[in-house]
């Protein structure tokens, strides 16, 4: 994967702590391109003969980590399906060499996987809320998203994951000075706001 003109940014928080919804308006304000691990795990999980779709089923409900070999290829085709010249010929329009990876890593050997066969990570954004939070807005959503990992037992598991295996990898970055941490509690617009000035500050 060769784009030098690309800037890779990590997103990570809890379950629920609102990384799919701030990098949808990072979209929509600033031209990014948005990569979630999980939903490229959810389509590759109902793609017809799809060979890793079971064990990704079962990694998803109880809360696991799918095996980082098969999320980092799905990373990297997408990102590099994003590179190819679009319809209109603009590849390089606003914002669109900036690439949002949402929920990864999210354990260290992917961290360095990733960074080592694929490319280096400009920062990394931390959206930290309370378990509390979280969890209140998973269980909402729950009603009506149909996702199999909304439901309460899931929701303990996913937590033990992200405590015990996630949290570390934010640990390693802020070590490097490469976490910028922004407190999801707050409306989408607040999160929003700041998150963008944050992110515009550590580019310039
Ligand atoms: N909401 C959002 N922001 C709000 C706000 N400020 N105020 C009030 N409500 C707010 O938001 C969650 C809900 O909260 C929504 O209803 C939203 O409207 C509301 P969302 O933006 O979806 O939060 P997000 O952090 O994206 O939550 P998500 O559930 O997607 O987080 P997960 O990290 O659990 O899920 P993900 O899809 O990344 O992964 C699912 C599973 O896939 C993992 O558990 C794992 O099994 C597997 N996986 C891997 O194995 N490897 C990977 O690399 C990635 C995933
Ligand atoms: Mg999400």
């Amino acid at each position: 994967f060769k784009a030098p003109e690309t800037v890779v940014i990590f997103v990570l928080g809890g379950p629920g702590a609102g990384k799919g919804t701030q990098c949808g308006e990072l979209v929509k304000d600033c031209g990014f391109r948005h990569f979630s691990a999980g939903d490229l795990l959810r389509e590759e999980q109902d793609r017809e003969g799809s060979t890793y779709g079971e064990i990704i089923k079962t990694c998803i409900v109880e809360g696991k980590i799918v095996p980082m070999e098969i999320t980092i290829k799905l990373l990297e085709n997408a990102m590099v399906k994003a590179l190819q010249p679009s319809e209109s010929g603009e590849v390089w329009e606003k914002g669109k060499g900036t690439f949002l990876i949402d929920g990864f890593p999210r354990k260290m050997d992917q961290a360095l996987k990733f960074e080592e066969d694929v490319c280096q990570s400009s920062m990394v954004i931390f959206f930290e809320t309370t378990l509390e939070v979280m969890k209140k807005r998973l269980l909402k959503r729950g009603e009506t998203s149909g996702r199999a990992d909304d439901n309460e037992a899931s929701i303990v598991k996913r937590f033990e994951t992200y405590e015990s295996q996630t949290k570390p990898v934010i640990e390693h970055y802020a070590k490097l000075d490469k976490v910028l941490r922004i407190d999801s509690s707050r409306t989408v617009e607040e999160v929003h706001e700041e998150t963008k000035t944050k992110i515009f500050e550590k580019l310039a």
